[in-house]
């Protein structure tokens, strides 16, 4: 264990010099009725981009993805419907992308002949390219060879096969592109192509787990353990699966691992070494003065109102806040959408009293709070809106016992759990949150009323846009 410890020491010490993980932004992805998700139910959901941006955002909140799918295009210019003649193209270049995915070729195949594809199709495409290329954003780009066509009369899959993907091999010997060949991923996959052309919302995840994967560098997640924290205890997981072919811990190389655990696998996860993955917002709350409480991983700087007080030495992690009870708060701008998907929030908190907030959404509801009679854990965060209201889930578990507790509350998409200490404290099943749009308060009730303000201790709140198991 000692030797252990001491790995994981120098490599922490050497992780220092690696750089971080590039602040990323938006992924405008290019393409056809693939892209544009053509014949997918609930295609602003279900699309390869939309689920690719919801993957991402368990890395980063900060990731975007945009579909620029127009169906029926072509990656030749010479046909009857090029995309670079679609307003969509101009309209990619405009958002500034940071990545780029591109995936034509697949009407190609039914619209050019042999001939054409061999005289036009790489210069075309490194036109394509360029154009990215240029952008003031410089961003990263990716090609991909389009999936399969699986039969039903249009286009060819030989020519896709045979013609279009070997040039597309090419491109990378020309511009600092890589390929994503979701050709071979898909080959055994019919059955998610209904219509033989267009992926289903499984075939859609399927190419946007690979497409992810590859954006990220990695092929599993770095928070081994789940908790929202990259760190020692992550990395100590995975030298105890040293060299095994545990998949667990095969993180890299994307997008499909190498069916080892080793130091390419431990490099991947120390380019993330604390770091909180999928955090929107964390106020580590170990400011000496000012009325702002700074958000270390997001934009959601808090004010205090009226006014709490610093305690430096005597947080749980550092320096904490005290809140007197009476009217002191702080408040931030929205940071999330309750109904918008998983999320977990935890705090530390010493004191209060019966009836009390942790934390509250304005004009929405308590997230996490003191029950009115006993002082126990309690979260409003329910669905409300169908023929019964659904009621808080309320633990057995007392918080108001004036000792350091850390307090939690993840929504799962199905479940709301509880937990005191990382302790599961309560759960039930709720497949809908009530949906609000507003600014949070941290330390008074959703409505401020007397009563709800916190008396005593508040320490190291974070939010994440993704269900963690703490
Ligand atoms: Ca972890
Ligand atoms: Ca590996
Ligand atoms: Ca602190």
């Amino acid at each position: 264990m000692k030797k252990k410890i001491s790995i994981v020491l120098v490599l922490a010490f050497i992780i220092g010099l690696i750089p971080g993980v590039a602040k990323a932004k938006l992924v405008a992805c290019v393409g056809d009725s693939i892209t544009y998700g053509w014949g997918i139910p609930d295609r602003n959901y279900n699309s390869y981009p939309a689920q690719l941006g919801r993957i991402l955002r368990q890395f980063d909140r900060k990731w975007e993805t945009q579909n620029f799918g127009v169906s029926s295009t072509t990656l030749l210019r010479n046909t009857n419907k090029p995309y670079v003649l679609e307003n969509a193209y101009n309209s990619a270049l405009a958002s500034e992308p940071e990545v780029v995915i591109i995936m034509l070729g697949t009407n190609d195949s039914a619209r050019a002949t042999n001939s054409a594809i061999e005289q036009d199709f790489i210069s075309d495409y490194l036109a394509l390219i360029d154009a990215f290329a240029q952008l003031p954003s410089k961003p990263k780009i990716f090609i991909c060879n389009p999936p399969p066509i699986f039969g039903g009369g249009y286009g060819s899959n030989s020519m896709i096969r045979d013609v279009i993907i070997p040039f597309i091999q090419q491109l990378p010997t020309y511009r600092a592109v890589e390929v994503i060949d979701l050709y071979t991923l898909l080959e055994e996959s019919g059955h998610l192509f209904p219509d033989y052309l267009h992926p289903n919302a499984e075939g859609a995840k399927v190419m946007a787990e690979v497409i992810a994967a590859t954006i990220l560098g990695l092929r599993g997640h770095p928070d081994l353990n789940g908790d929202g924290i990259v760190d020692s205890a992550d990395m100590c997981m995975m030298i105890d699966h040293w060299h095994t072919d545990n998949a667990l811990y095969d993180i890299a190389p994307a997008p499909f691992g190498d069916g080892i655990v080793d130091i390419q696998d431990l490099i991947a996860l120390a380019e993330y070494l604390f770091t909180y993955p999928g955090a929107v917002a964390y106020w580590k709350l170990d400011e000496t003065e000012g009325d702002i409480a700074y958000d270390s991983v997001g934009v959601y700087d808090g004010i205090l109102n009226d006014v709490p007080t610093w305690q430096p030495t005597s947080g749980m992690i550092d320096g904490a806040l005290e809140l007197d009870g009476i009217d002191d708060y702080v408040s931030t701008e929205f940071v999330l959408n309750p109904a918008d998907g998983p999320f977990s929030v935890f705090a530390w908190i010493k004191g209060g009293a019966p009836g009390q907030a942790v934390l509250s959404q304005i004009g929405g509801v308590n997230w996490l709070c003191a029950d009115t009679l006993e002082g126990s854990l309690m979260t409003e965060l329910r669905y409300i809106g169908g023929r019964v209201d659904q009621p808080p889930l309320l633990s057995q578990t007392l918080i108001t016992d004036a000792a350091w507790h850390r307090v939690g509350f993840v929504w799962d998409g199905s479940n709301r759990i509880l937990y005191m200490d990382d302790i599961e404290v309560a759960r039930d099943t709720q497949t809908n949150l009530a949906t609000s749009e507003n600014g949070l308060y941290i330390g008074a009730g959703k409505a401020m009323e007397a009563g709800s303000y916190w008396s005593g201790l508040i320490d190291d709140v974070r939010i994440y846009g993704r269900a963690i198991s703490p």
